[in-house]
């Protein structure tokens, strides 16, 4: 039997080595046992369980693909497969999980100095230390280069922020922040800078966004920042952190981990609406005996199919060569797999009929979530155009 269940036509199985698998069923063991028994739970009350981020730690999940200062070092597919398995539990989950490694930690891994990486990383690894990742503000969303978030080095070479960031993944629990700060006198994309803010510092607060009708289980904040002062040492020193392809590469990990986890909420969504179909009878006969529910089961199988087998070309062609992996190639896999996610799991909740609208079943939970990650990370369109960029050599983001 396949180790992705009833779902796997296409032997998808066998494209994983002994290892990699190992690594799925590992963490499936953690979301069943600490999960799934209370994620209903979490979601109607809109909280982050925030106990289990030592538990994650344990698990090897933070800062999975990264070497060094105490992170595991897995490869790019064994983190894709455990970012599904988070995701087949709950989106927050594996959000959870991309701020605090792919961005957070990838941040200061990849552009931080010798001494940022020794401070934060081995703690952020073990979960002892929670990590956010400062880009979208207010008034800058997908146009990021527009933000208003100021740094001035003072002449005694210290650094003063002054602005506000919204949509910040566990801000509130942070310990440290990754600022990022338009430092030019041109207000363009070429003079953000990253800074690693300890969020202690005076000026620092985050406020929890209320009212969510997704991403229930996790937690979202505005921050403002209000003068904080930092020594000169506190800015990403790398001439890979100067601009926005600084936070970009970032944001390349985080992308690519979504193309993975929102296949396992789809996964998830499959399994209970199966599960569902083979025990509801209506007119005498179990739902999964008409012909209109094995037609969308079949479809909902064949698009998720689809959905690994990109989700595994990718994976593979990031291990391979890293710098293979283009940002259009990330695109096609972050539009597609949340888009195809999505629409299974709403066609989940409407074969769930009127037991879908609760938290008993899974889909509509997966739905609601799957707006967010829809969303964030580059919405449809930032990614329809960063293609139709690729394939044109025309950007099209403005309208002049
Ligand atoms: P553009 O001129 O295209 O690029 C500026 C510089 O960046 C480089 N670059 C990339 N580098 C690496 N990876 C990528 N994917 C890259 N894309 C661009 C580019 O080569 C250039 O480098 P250089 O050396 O020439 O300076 O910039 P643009 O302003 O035209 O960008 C266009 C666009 C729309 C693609 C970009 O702005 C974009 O991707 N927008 C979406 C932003 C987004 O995804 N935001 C989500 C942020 S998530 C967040 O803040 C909260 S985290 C989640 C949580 O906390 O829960």
């Amino acid at each position: 039997a396949s180790f992705l269940g009833p779902v796997d036509l296409t032997d998808l199985d066998g494209l994983f080595s002994d290892r990699e698998k190992t690594t799925a069923m590992r963490v499936r063991g953690f979301v069943d046992e600490v999960i799934r028994p209370n994620i209903a739970d979490w979601y109607d009350r809109a909280v982050f369980p925030a106990e289990i981020i030592p538990e994650l730690g344990r698990l090897g999940v933070l800062g999975m693909h990264l070497e060094g200062h105490g992170c595991p070092g897995r490869s790019a597919v064994e983190y894709g497969l455990a970012a599904q398995e988070l995701e087949a539990g709950d989106s927050g989950l594996r959000t959870f999980v991309s701020v605090q490694g792919s961005l957070a930690m990838t941040a200061i891994h990849r552009h931080g100095s010798e001494a940022q990486k020794r401070e934060w990383l081995p703690r952020m690894a073990t979960g002892e230390a929670v990590g956010c990742f400062g880009l979208t503000e207010p008034t800058a969303g997908s146009d990021p280069a527009s933000m208003r978030t100021r740094a001035r080095q003072e002449p005694g070479g210290d650094w003063v922020l002054t602005g506000s960031k919204r949509w910040i993944g566990l801000a509130n629990l942070a310990d440290v922040a990754i600022i990022w700060a338009q430092t030019g006198e041109h207000g363009d994309g070429r003079g953000i800078r990253g800074f690693v803010v300890p969020t202690d510092t005076p000026g620092f607060r985050a406020e929890v966004i209320d009212q969510k009708l997704s991403m229930r289980a996790s937690v979202q904040c505005e921050i403002q920042l209000d003068q904080v002062r930092l020594p000169a040492e506190a800015v990403l020193p790398a001439d890979s952190a100067i601009g926005l392809k600084g936070p970009f590469t970032c944001l390349n990990e985080a992308r690519y981990g979504i193309i993975w986890g929102v296949m396992g909420a789809a996964r998830d969504s499959f399994e209970a609406v199966l599960d569902y179909a083979a025990t509801r009878t209506q007119f005498g006969t179990p739902l999964a005996g008409y012909q209109l529910t094995q037609a969308k089961l079949a479809d909902m199988a064949v698009a998720i199919n689809r959905g690994y087998l990109l989700a595994h070309q990718i994976g593979r062609v990031k291990d391979r060569e890293p710098r293979a992996l283009t940002p259009a190639m990330i695109s096609t896999g972050k539009l597609d797999n949340c888009r195809v996610a999505i629409g299974i799991a709403r066609d989940a909740r409407e074969m769930l009929g009127g037991n879908g609208i609760t938290l008993d079943h899974s889909p509509l939970r997966h739905a609601n979530n799957l707006e967010s990650v829809r969303t964030y990370e580059g919405t449809d369109e930032v990614h329809q155009l960063t293609i139709g960029r690729h394939l044109t050599g025309l950007g099209a983001f403005t309208a002049g």
